[in-house]
This record gives structure tokens, sequence and C-alpha cells, in this order.
């Protein structure tokens, strides 16, 4: 099958932060456009959904990871499976946007400081203006301390900026990878090349989905 957009990507995004900040939330709203009003916490839930960004079809693999400690081990395997990141605190919450610089750090060495991290700082619970406790401008200068990455404030329960924060990161992804490919030298395959090329990218699990 194949479709004007191009060839299909699949890129995988987790979800971070502390304890009940809201990711279980914002990916039920984002997937299901659901709310979740009870509070469940998350061992580790996996999630797909296709979405256009700017005209092209990616398929995004959304790893909802578990904001409590005793399930980190599952986390850094995330972390180092994944292309892009969401890392969400609460507003109403200082300790969990501070809980965010450890997990950025890991990201960073995970990723062995590769350059531009596909990564967006998410403010949630933007609903709860009377209980805010972190302002917008000390959030915005933690995103400009961590390399100028974009900020939002969310809100899963008024579905408030949802879309917005998970089109942000994979448009990110998306440049990335755009860049890479284009850096890569390309050459006219061989005769019967193209065919044992696709079938060998099949039996490595290529992420990349033709349609
Ligand atoms: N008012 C308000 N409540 C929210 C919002 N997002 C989540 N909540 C509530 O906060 C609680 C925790 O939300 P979860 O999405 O389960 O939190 P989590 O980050 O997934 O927590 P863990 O899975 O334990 O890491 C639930 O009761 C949600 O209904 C929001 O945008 N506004
Ligand atoms: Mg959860």
């Amino acid at each position: 099958m194949s479709s004007r957009a191009g060839p299909q990507r699949e890129y995988n995004i987790a979800v971070l932060g502390s304890g009940g900040v809201g990711k279980s939330a914002l990916t039920a709203q984002f997937v299901q456009g659901i709310f979740i009003e009870r509070y469940d916490p998350t061992i580790e839930d996996t999630y797909r959904k296709t979405i256009d960004v700017d005209g092209r079809q990616v398929m995004l693999e959304i790893m909802d990871t578990a904001g409590t400690e005793q399930f980190t081990s599952i986390r850094e395997m995330y972390m180092r499976y994944a292309q892009g990141f969401l890392l969400v605190f609460s507003i109403t919450s200082p300790s969990s946007l501070a809980e965010l610089a450890e997990l950025r750090e890991q990201i960073v060495h995970m990723k062995q400081h590769e350059p531009n991290i596909p990564i967006v700082l998410v403010g949630n619970k933007a609903d709860l203006e009377d209980d805010r406790r972190v302002t917008r401008a000390r959030a915005f200068q933690v995103s400009q301390q961590w390399g100028n990455i974009p900020y939002y404030e969310t809100s899963a329960r008024r579905r408030l900026n949802v879309n917005e924060v998970f089109v942000d990161v994979c448009r990110q992804i998306l440049r990335k990878d755009m860049s890479v490919r284009k850096d890569q030298p390309s050459r006219r395959p061989k005769r019967g090349e193209g065919r044992r090329r696709r079938d060998r990218d099949k039996e490595r699990g290529s992420r990349c989905v033709i349609l």
C-alpha cells in the first residue's frame, strides 16, 4: 500500500515524570479522547496512534511510564528505546518539576550526549490555576536551561494543548530523522538489490513501515 504522503514512519515516545502528575491522563486524552478521573498508578502501558504531522503519516507508539520509584528499571528500558520524550510535571507541585532534572540527566546520559534529543517540557493540570505553585516564568526558565526546549501548559481534564505536545515532539523527531537521511550518501541500487535490502530490513525488525 502506498500513500501520497510517502512512507509511514513509526516513532516511539516516552511520557515521563513523577507519580500523579497526569501522564496517563494526558496519554488517554490524546489516544482515546477520554479523561481518567480516578488515580490508578501505572506500571507500564503502551498505546499506538497514527497522526498526520505536516502532511506525513506517523505511527506513534506511546509508552506511558510509571512515576513510582519501584518501577524505575522499566523506565530505564523505555528511555533507551524512545526517540522522543514528554517530561511532565504538575503546575501544582514544585517538587514534580525538580524531579524532572534527574530524569533529563538520565536521558542525556543514555543517549550519549546526542545533540537535539526531541524533548518537550509539559506543565500539566493547568485547569487548577488556584492551586498553581509553579509560575510560567519558572518553568520557562527551566526549559531554556535545558537547551531551549519547548514548554507547554496542558490540562488533560480540559483537553488543553494535549495534541500540541505530542505533535511537537513528533515534529522534532521527524526533523531529526529527515536531516539524518539527507546526510546519508545515496547510491543507486543495483538490479535486484532493492528487494534484498527490504528483506534484510524486515529480518532486523526495521521500525520504518512502508505503506
Ligand atoms: N484537575 C486535573 N487533574 C488531572 C489532570 N491530569 C490528571 N489529573 C488527575 O491526577 C490524578 C493522577 O493522574 P494520572 O494520569 O494517573 O497520573 P500519572 O502521572 O499517570 O501517575 P503514575 O502512573 O503513578 O505515574 C488522577 O486523579 C487524574 O484524574 C489535569 O489536567 N487536571
Ligand atoms: Mg500513570
